[in-house]
């Protein structure tokens, strides 16, 4: 009888203390929902969060406001959350608000765009995309097909479709992009603005760009839903997309691939939005007690094309009719 009374007794202690077992809290401060890459990055982390035994998400949509972040981000630390996650619209004005979430002793993760600030403040890990070296390949993937289709010492006409101005995406790829121009002097700049990273804005800019630009042979847009809104907008001109303009956009997004698979675009430079397999073991290292270093990870990523094999280095492109069956997003 005694046996059984301490059993009970052991069951609803611990029944008791699951109950009470307080759920992990991570927020996230994310950017919004500008193109089919934030969501999937959206998408991803909060299935990997939610998904864990134990783990609550406090999500923030911050509408491409900088102001908005701020705001959520204070808000986090009043909730006193006990993890941070957090990637940034555009790359300055986060020093404060960052310190004010060291001095409340939150662990701090970036992800994606990390903050001119980084240096300067305390995080525990950060996973981003190397976006110096997107833009290269970007630029480098049109000079090398231009050379496998004999076109290599013709001088043609290039357009650079800039994301939102002041996100690290866009400086970086912006960086990329022209020091990688210089090593194909055929290549010649004759436009450079921004799209915002918007399929609408991307449209657009093409619209003003088809009027005002007497040719335009290649668009190095710095994400795909910028180069498929180009894309409708090179349709409604009478002109074939992937042909008479050759198109490379960035973040290989399923859109791109069934784009490049129709024929319309030529070429995606990959930045990978899946963060979620870095994020939840490091937190769960963290849980443990384990400390990491102030290095920024920088995921693998590829590019592709319509017909693969072309050399840029550091990758060689991969035909996307070929893998599109095995993307995750
Ligand atoms: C890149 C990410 C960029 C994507 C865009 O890591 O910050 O923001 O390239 C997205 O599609 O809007």
């Amino acid at each position: 009888m005694k046996k059984v009374l301490l059993l009970a007794l052991v069951l609803v202690m611990a029944l008791c203390a699951s109950a009470y077992a307080k759920d992990v809290v991570i927020a996230f401060s994310q950017i919004g929902q500008e193109s089919d890459w934030r969501t999937a990055n959206t998408d991803d982390l909060r299935h990997a969060i939610e998904g864990h035994e134990g783990w609550k998400l406090v999500y923030d949509d911050g509408q491409q406001k900088q102001e908005n972040q701020i705001k959520a981000l204070r808000n986090f630390i009043t909730q006193n959350v006990d993890y941070i996650l957090f990637t940034g619209v555009v790359s300055t004005g986060w020093d404060e608000v960052l310190k004010e979430v060291n001095e409340a002793e939150i662990p701090l993760l970036l992800i994606d765009r990390i903050p001119d600030c980084a240096d300067k403040i305390d995080y525990v890990a950060a996973f981003g995309g190397d976006f110096v070296e997107e833009g290269r390949r970007q630029v480098a993937w049109a000079g090398e097909y231009l050379k496998s289709i004999g076109k290599g010492d013709t001088d043609v006409n290039v357009v650079i479709m800039e994301g939102t101005t002041g996100a690290s995406a866009q400086t970086g790829r912006t960086e990329g992009n022209l020091k990688a121009l210089k090593e194909y002097p055929h290549l010649k700049l004759v436009g450079q603005q921004s799209g915002n990273f918007t399929r609408a804005e991307g449209q657009a800019v093409m619209e003003s760009w088809l009027k005002s630009i007497d040719k335009i042979d290649v668009l190095i847009a710095q994400n795909d839903d910028m180069a498929l809104g180009a894309i409708d907008a090179i349709k409604a001109a009478g002109k074939v997309p992937g042909k008479d303009i050759i198109i490379v956009g960035c973040d290989s997004v399923k859109a791109a691939f069934d784009s490049i698979v129709a024929g319309e675009m030529n070429c995606t430079v990959e930045c990978t939005p899946l963060y979620g397999k870095f994020v939840v073991p490091t937190i769960e290292a963290l849980i443990k007690g384990e400390k990491f270093s102030k290095t920024v990870v920088h995921p693998e990523e590829g590019v592709f094309d319509m017909n693969g094999g072309i050399d840029l280095g550091t990758v060689k492109s991969i035909k996307a009719a070929d893998v599109i069956a095995t993307r995750q997003y």
